[in-house]
């Protein structure tokens, strides 16, 4: 927080005591929209019910932009900050922007509405920051045409890591308040307890957003390292198999039939260290099938992932894991799980192990590789706060560099020797291209089943990886 005149400090304080009684504060015990508990609740919506308190807390924002020169235009991140950004576009007479938050369905559609021209000077105004997402995405879209963005406004800066992701990109923070600052203000006028500030600050800091951001220390350090800093003991295995097989492939076994699994397995698997199952698709699936898969993970040393993608409520997936024809607890070492359910997913499947002594991980989908994918912005980087909150979880599935956890694997699938897609959505990258991306393990299917020759197409990926993998650590 910045330091202010006793004036502001004044209506500072003030404001915050008037956002609480409107319920725009709250404190207590709350379930976040993905199932965290917090033991706060912003919720600046409500403002548009209290104009009075809206002018003024524009007006106050805006002192924000004293020392800013030449802004010309203003966007508010959608939605709530879009009537604080209208108040003050007609207060200081700059016109403003509107970003769209819709996805963009096809390809003349404006995302940006309003009028500008490039290198125009755009100054973002956002309620609450707390890993920079929004406002990061905002500023994509902005940048993209061409305007410029070096400063945000924003009323709470939740003190979880966003200032820090947003400075990273080259823009300045500059907010009203800090949950410290407004929990201190709160306090000394009695609207909270001594208690209520010691549950928030604690939270604070054990709840720090992952960092966004381009130059990350997960891509430059190597995998025996990273082990150390896993919570699960399958990905302690996967980060030792890679390092001592020299591999980072996952062979997604897209087939039909049981025997032609078995057979690539055979013939791939001293060169894989995971081997990756739709189950579903099998025709002729029965427990022989199980127990020879088994068999070759153990004489070949690669882990069993059952691509099952869970999405369901607790108790749906805590049976969809044990029970069925299937009874994927029993065999896979790994199964991949949907985030859009929240956290009780995860804790859904942890409850599926009762019966189970060997270890099990998990890789929760942060992002998807089909075209026009929904899996962007807040859901991706709320997929892995989940995933860092178990110790059920080995590693993300995404196709970008949008997480830090040095103990968590990337997983990338949509991996072909040349850039290309298929017809139904696919895209793929190229293996330098996704090692470069922060994939730790790469996901190749069709590039390999499809190949004439299967086992030098195999050794054709994995070193390249491999080789892509050395040079990014180098
Ligand atoms: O976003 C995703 C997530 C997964 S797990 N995109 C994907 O393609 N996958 C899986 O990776 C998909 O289900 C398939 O099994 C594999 C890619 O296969 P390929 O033949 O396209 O390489």
């Amino acid at each position: 927080m910045l330091k202010y005149s006793t004036a502001m400090d004044a209506e500072l304080k003030e404001l915050a005591v008037a956002l609480f009684e409107i319920d725009a504060l709250k404190f207590g015990d709350f379930v976040t929209k993905i199932g965290l508990k917090t033991p706060v609740y912003f919720d600046l919506r409500v403002i548009v019910s209290h104009p009075k308190i809206m002018a003024r807390l524009a007006k106050v924002l805006w002192k924000l932009s004293e020392n800013c020169s030449d802004i010309s235009q203003i966007c508010g991140v959608p939605y709530t900050a879009l009537p604080l950004a209208t108040l003050i576009s007609v207060n200081s007479n700059i016109p403003m922007l509107i970003k769209r938050k819709e996805v963009k369905a096809y390809g003349t559609m404006k995302m940006i509405e309003g009028q500008f021209k490039p290198g125009d000077n755009c100054v973002i105004i956002e309620d609450v920051v707390t890993s920079g997402s929004s406002i990061l995405e905002t500023v994509q879209v902005l940048r993209k045409e061409g305007l410029e963005v070096k400063d945000s406004f924003v009323v709470i800066d939740r003190e979880q890591g966003g200032r820090k992701n947003i400075e990273n990109h080259g823009i300045r923070v500059k907010s009203l308040y800090t949950i410290t600052g407004l929990l201190a203000y709160l306090l000394e006028s009695n609207k909270i307890t001594p208690k209520i500030v010691k549950d928030v600050t604690d939270y604070l800091l054990r709840f720090q957003a992952p960092t966004i951001c381009v130059q990350d220390k997960r891509l430059k350090t190597p995998f025996h390292i990273r082990a150390s800093n896993a919570k699960n003991a399958i990905g302690i295995k996967l980060f030792n198999l890679m390092e001592m097989k020299q591999s980072t492939l996952c062979l997604a076994a897209d087939l039909t039939k049981a025997n032609d699994i078995l057979e690539l397995a055979n013939l791939v698997g001293p060169h894989i260290v995971v081997l990756k199952t739709h189950v579903d698709i099998v025709e002729d699936f029965d427990n022989h099938f199980v127990k020879r898969l088994k068999e070759l993970a153990k004489k070949y040393d690669f882990l069993l992932m059952e691509d099952r993608k869970f999405a369901d409520i607790g108790n749906t997936v805590s049976l969809q894991y044990q029970k069925g024809i299937y009874k994927i607890a029993e065999w896979a070492d790994i199964v991949t799980v949907h985030a859009v359910a929240g956290q009780s997913i995860v804790d859904g499947l942890k409850n599926g192990l009762k019966d189970i002594d060997e270890p099990r991980g998990i890789f929760m989908l942060a992002e998807m590789s089909s075209k026009g994918a929904l899996t962007n912005g807040d859901y991706a980087q709320n997929a892995i706060s989940i995933a860092q909150n178990s110790d059920m979880v080995c590693g993300i599935v995404c196709q970008s560099n949008i997480f830090m956890n040095l103990g968590l694997i990337q997983l990338t699938p949509g991996v072909k020797l040349s850039n290309s897609s298929d017809d139904l959505g696919q895209q793929y990258n190229t293996p330098e291209s996704v090692v470069n991306s922060g994939a730790d393990l790469a996901v190749v299917g069709r590039g390999i089943t499809e190949a004439e020759n299967i086992l030098a197409t195999t050794l054709e990926y994995k070193e390249e990886l491999w080789a892509a993998y050395k040079k990014r650590t180098a």
